[in-house]
C-alpha cells in the first residue's frame, strides 16, 4: 500500500485550522462543563446495572501497571471533541467504577470450562456514564495471565484506547490499571479484552453514555455472545489445521452423500473442481449462545403498550446475530452509539462488535420473545418480555448450504478469486447469504436483491491519488448509489449526470428517495424483493421470478444520521482496501498482506481519509475503526450514518471517510477475533503524535503485537494400523510450513518411509507450495524396478534431499513434483478428506514409484477415528486414526 505524504505546510496547517472549527461544529454536542453534578442521571433501567465506586472511597491500594502512575489526579484530554479538563478542575464530575476481573469456571451446555469474570459475573456489569462525566475505571486483573481493556467505539485519547501492545502494555496479573478519559458522546458502546483470544472467553460488558436527557422508557442492556467449551487457542488451532470438526458439530459438512440427498452432487463436484472446500457463514462451533449471560432470560414487569429500549451490543467473538421480536417490529434508533432517523423493521442481523439501540412495544398482556438467533442457525438466545402466555416468534430454519455453494460456484473463478460480473454490490442490501435462508425459499422466486443495488459497476481501477479526489476517484458503486459522493445534494441531470463533475450517476432515483421516506413512515412494504435482471447474474435464473412481498430487513442504505455528517474541508486521501482471504488455509489479510507483513499507515492530523472496501472473500467482515466515528457512504448522502464497525459482505463495496482529528495509533481490523488474530487488519498511525506515555517505545510494541498473527500452529494424525503406522504432521503459519509424513512397517520387510518438507505458499490463494526436504526410506529389496519415467525406482532404499513443489490442482488433488539429489524425478497426486458422507472421509495417492495407496477414515469424536487403507507396499491395514 502506497501512501502519498500531503502537500505544503502551509497547506496543511491552513486545512488543519478549518477542520478543527468544522469538526467542533460537526460534533454537535449539547457539552456544558462539569454540570453533570445537577443532573440526575437516567435510572430507568430494566436490569441492573454496576453501581458506581464512591467518589469518596480511597484509590486501590495494589500496584499500578500504568507508566504513568499519576494518572488518575491528572487531566485527561478528550479526543475528538477537543474537550480538556484542567489538572484539579472540579467542573467535571468524576464517575467512577472497579473491575475485577478474575479466572472464574463457567458451566454452560452441561460443561466446565474456564471463563473469566469481570465482578464475577460474564458479560461484565454494565457501565453507566453521563455525557460530559470524566470515566474513571480501575481495571484490577486478578487473574494470572496480562489483559488490557479496550472501550470500543470511543472517543478518547490513544493511551486510553487498551490495545495491548499498541496503546499500552498489558496489564501485568495481579496489577491495577487506571482508564481515565472524558466522556465526549452518547450512546451504546461496550469494552472487551484487547489481549489475545481473551474476549472469548468471558472480557466484555456494555458500556452506555446517556444523554442529559434520554427518552424515559424501560431500558435494557442486551449483550449478546457466544460461549465454547473449547479453549479458544484450540478453536484458533482447529481453524488454521483445516480441520473439519466443527462442520461435523453443526452438521454442515456438505459431504458428497449428502449432496446426493439434495440433488445438488453436480454442483458439489463442481464447487470442488474450483478448488473450494465446503463452506459455511460461520467459522466456530459454539455449544452456547448467550444474551446476557443466558441463553434464556425472562423480564415479567411490562404490560400492554409499554414502550421498550433495547441498547444492544454484539459482543460475540465471530457470531452474527438475526434479531426479531415477536411483539413488534422492531423500531431502529441508534447503531454504533450515534442516533439515526428511526426506522421500522421486521428483522435484522448486527455484527460482532456493532451495537444498535431497538425500540419495541408489548402489544398486549402476554410474553413476547426477543430472539437472538446465530447467524449459522445453529442456537439462539432470547428475551421474554412481558408475563403471560408465550408468545415465540418463529425460529429460523436450517441453512440450505447448497443453495449458497450453487451461487458460489457461479461467482467463484477458478483462480480463487471471486467474480461480481460487473454488478455492484454495497450496504448489505443484497445478502448472497439469504439464498441459503429457508424462510425466503418460502417465498419461492422471491428474490434476493433491491433493485437499486444491482448496476454495472464502472470500475475505475485501484489507482490512488493525493489531494481532493474527483468523481473518478470513487467506486462507481457509491457514486451510482448515492449521486455523487464529491458533490452531495447534487441532483443528477436528465442525462443522468452530477451536472457538477459530468460523472454518469445511473441510480439517483425519486424510487431510493421514495424507499427512505418508507422507512421514515415506519412502514414496512416489501421494497427489497425486486430483481432486476439486468445484472445477469449466471446461475440464479431462479430467483429472478416476479414480486413478492417480504420482511423488511434492515441494511445499512436505510440508516440515516439525525445530523449533516459532511467532513470538514480537508486535503483528501484514498485507500483502496481488497479484503482477501483463504479459507482453505484461514489467511485472512487486506490487499494479501497481514498486519505483520506492513507497515502502519501513516496519516496527517487534519486529512480526511476515505477507505473504500471491497471485499473479494467468501465471507463477510465487520470492520472496526479505533477511535473514530466514520461516515458511511449511502443514499442519504450528507446525511450517511456515522459507524465504526462496518459488516462487509463477499463482493460488496463500501466507502468510508473520517476525519483524522486525533493522534497516536489506532488500529482497523476486523472484528472477528480469529479473522483479526490472523492477521486482517491494519495501523493507522498520526505523524507527529505526542510519545504516547504508556508505550514509550512503539517500535517494540508493534513487534509484540506483529506475533499475534505470525504464530504457528501444529496438526499431526497417526494412524496405528494393523500393517505399520502411518502419520503426518504439519507445522505452519500464514506463508511457511514444515510437513513431515511416515510409514513405519512393523518388520524388516515393510521397512520404514520419512518424508519431509519446509517450504513456502506463494499467492494469494496458496496453490503453490515449493519446498526442501528430505526423503528417507528403507525396506527389504525385492527385484529391480523402474518407475514410470524408466529411471532405477530407488523407492525401497532412498536416502536423499529433494526440492519440490506442491500445486493443488481442481477437485483438490495436490501434484506434488520434486527431483532429489541424484537427479531422479518423483510425481505424486494426493488427495486427503474425500468427504463420502459427514463422518466419512476418503484418501488417495499414487505416484510415479508405481506406489499407490487408498483408504477411507470413519470419524468417531475429535481425537478418534477407525480406519482401513491398502498400500502398495504395506498391503491391507486397519486401525485406528488419531487425530490432533
Ligand atoms: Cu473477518
Amino acid at each position: 500500500m502506497k501512501i502519498y505524504i500531503g502537500r505544503s505546510a502551509l497547506l496543511f496547517a491552513w486545512v488543519l485550522i478549518i477542520g478543527i472549527t468544522m469538526a467542533k461544529g460537526q460534533t454537535n454536542l449539547t457539552f456544558d462543563h462539569g454540570n453533570n453534578s445537577r443532573f440526575t442521571p437516567f435510572k430507568s433501567f430494566a436490569v441492573q446495572v454496576a453501581r458506581p465506586t464512591s467518589p469518596s472511597s480511597a484509590p486501590p491500594s495494589g500496584k499500578i501497571s500504568n507508566m504513568d502512575k499519576d494518572i488518575a489526579q491528572k487531566s485527561v484530554k478528550g479526543a475528538g471533541a477537543g474537550i480538556h479538563f484542567a489538572p484539579g478542575s472540579i467542573e467535571a464530575k468524576t464517575t467512577r467504577y472497579d473491575l475485577f476481573i478474575t479466572d472464574s469456571t463457567m458451566h454452560y451446555a452441561g460443561k466446565k470450562s474456564k471463563g473469566i469474570a469481570v465482578n464475577g459475573q460474564l458479560p461484565g456489569p454494565t457501565l453507566v456514564f453521563t455525557i460530559g462525566d470524566t470515566a474513571l475505571i480501575y481495571v484490577h486483573n486478578n487473574t494470572d495471565e496480562p489483559t488490557a481493556v479496550h472501550w470500543h467505539g470511543v472517543q478518547l485519547a490513544n493511551q486510553m484506547d487498551g490495545v495491548a501492545y499498541l496503546t499500552q502494555h498489558p496489564i501485568a496479573p495481579h496489577t491495577t490499571y487506571i482508564y481515565k478519559f472524558p466522556v465526549v458522546q452518547a450512546g451504546t458502546y461496550w469494552y472487551h479484552s484487547h489481549y489475545a483470544l481473551q474476549e472469548q472467553i468471558g472480557l466484555y460488558g456494555a458500556l452506555i453514555f446517556n444523554k442529559r436527557t434520554e427518552p424515559d422508557i424501560p431500558t435494557i442492556p442486551v449483550v449478546l455472545s457466544d460461549w465454547t467449551n473449547m479453549k479458544p487457542g484450540e478453536v484458533d488451532r482447529r481453524l488454521h489445521t483445516a480441520s473439519d470438526w466443527f462442520s461435523i458439530k453443526k452438521h454442515a459438512v456438505q459431504s458428497y452423500s449428502e449432496a446426493i440427498k439434495a440433488g445438488k452432487f453436480g454442483v458439489k463436484l463442481l464447487n470442488e473442481w474450483k478448488r473450494m472446500k465446503a463452506m459455511d457463514v460461520s467459522d466456530v462451533y459454539y455449544e452456547a449462545f448467550l444474551l446476557n449471560g443466558k441463553i434464556s432470560n425472562q423480564l415479567q414487569n411490562f404490560k400492554k403498550g409499554d414502550k421498550v429500549r433495547l441498547r444492544v451490543v454484539n459482543g460475540a467473538s465471530s457470531t452474527y446475530f438475526w434479531l426479531k421480536f415477536s411483539g413488534s417490529k422492531l423500531m431502529v434508533v441508534a447503531n454504533d452509539g450515534n442516533d439515526v432517523v428511526p426506522v421500522l423493521v421486521d428483522d435484522m442481523i448486527i455484527g460482532p462488535s456493532e451495537t444498535y439501540d431497538i425500540v419495541v412495544t408489548i402489544p398486549e398482556d402476554k410474553s413476547y420473545q426477543f430472539l437472538a438467533t446465530a447467524e449459522d442457525r445453529t442456537g439462539a438466545a432470547s428475551l421474554w418480555l412481558g408475563s403471560g402466555k408465550q408468545v415465540a416468534a418463529q425460529p429460523l430454519g436450517r441453512l440450505k448450504y447448497f443453495e449458497g455453494m450453487k451461487m458460489m460456484n457461479s461467482m467463484m473463478k477458478t483462480s480463487g478469486k471471486m467474480d461480481d460480473m460487473g454488478m455492484s454490490m454495497t450496504l448489505q442490501t443484497m445478502d448472497m447469504n439469504k439464498v441459503m435462508y429457508p424462510e425466503d425459499a418460502a417465498l419461492e422466486g422471491h428474490a434476493i436483491m433491491s433493485d437499486h443495488t444491482m448496476n454495472r459497476r464502472g470500475d475505475k481501477g485501484m489507482a490512488m491519488k493525493e489531494g481532493e479526489p474527483d468523481c473518478d476517484d470513487i467506486s462507481g458503486a457509491a457514486s451510482a448509489l448515492y449521486g455523487c459522493p464529491m458533490h452531495p445534494g447534487v441532483k443528477s441531470s436528465k442525462a443522468g449526470k452530477c451536472p457538477k463533475c459530468g460523472m454518469a450517476l445511473e441510480l439517483v432515483s425519486s424510487k431510493m428517495a421514495k424507499h427512505g421516506q418508507e422507512g421514515d413512515a415506519h412502514e414496512a412494504h416489501g421494497v427489497n424483493t425486486v430483481m432486476n435482471k439486468t445484472g445477469g447474474m449466471k446461475g440464479m435464473d431462479e430467483m429472478s421470478a416476479p414480486t413478492a412481498m417480504a420482511a423488511q430487513t434492515l441494511n445499512y442504505n436505510m440508516l440515516q444520521a439525525t445530523h449533516n455528517t459532511v467532513l470538514p474541508k480537508g486535503p483528501w486521501r484514498t485507500f483502496r482496501f481488497e479484503l482477501t482471504g483463504n479459507m482453505n488455509r484461514y489467511v485472512w489479510t487486506i490487499n494479501n498482506k497481514t498486519v505483520s507483513e506492513t507497515d502502519k499507515i501513516l496519516i496527517k492530523k487534519g486529512e480526511n481519509l476515505r477507505i473504500i472496501l471491497y471485499n473479494n472473500s467468501m465471507m463477510r467482515h465487520p470492520m472496526h475503526l479505533h477511535g473514530h466515528d466514520f461516515r458511511l457512504l449511502n443514499q442519504y448522502a450528507e446525511r450517511s450514518p456515522m459507524k465504526n464497525v462496518v459488516d462487509i459482505m463477499p463482493m460488496e463495496t463500501d466507502t468510508l471517510e473520517f476525519n483524522a482529528s486525533e493522534s497516536g495509533d489506532w488500529f482497523f481490523h476486523c472484528h472477528i477475533l480469529y479473522h483479526m488474530m490472523s492477521g486482517m487488519g491494519r495501523i493507522f498511525s498520526y505523524q507527529d503524535s505526542l510519545v504516547n506515555p504508556e508505550m514509550p517505545h512503539p517500535e517494540m510494541g508493534y513487534k509484540m503485537l506483529k506475533m499475534d498473527d505470525r504464530m504457528f500452529h501444529l496438526k499431526a494424525e497417526n494412524d496405528f494400523a494393523s500393517n505399520g503406522n502411518d502419520g503426518s504432521l504439519v507445522y505452519g503459519n500464514t506463508r511457511w510450513a514444515f510437513q513431515g509424513e511416515w510409514r513405519l512397517g512393523y518388520n524388516n520387510k515393510d521397512g520404514y518411509e520419512v518424508e519431509t518438507h519446509f517450504g513456502r505458499y506463494m499467492g494469494q490463494m496458496q496453490w503453490l507450495f515449493p519446498y526442501v526436504g528430505v526423503d528417507w526410506r528403507h525396506r527389504r529389496h525385492k527385484q529391480e524396478e523402474k518407475d514410470i519415467f524408466g529411471q532405477r525406482n530407488t523407492k525401497d532404499d532412498r536416502k536423499v534431499f529433494h526440492l519440490g513443489m506442491q500445486y493443488t490442482l481442481p477437485w483438490l488433488v495436490v501434484l506434488d513434483g520434486s527431483v532429489d539429489h541424484h537427479g531422479y524425478f518423483r510425481m505424486q497426486l494426493s488427495r486427503d478428506d474425500i468427504p463420502l458422507t459427514p463422518r466419512l472421509r476418503a484418501n488417495f495417492m499414487v505416484n510415479s514409484d508405481r506406489e499407490y495407496s487408498f483408504g477411507g477414515k470413519y470419524i468417531l469424536t475429535k481425537l478418534f477415528s477407525v480406519s482401513s487403507h491398502y498400500d502398495s507396499d504395506m498391503g491391507w491395514g486397519a486401525g485406528i486414526t488419531v487425530t490432533y
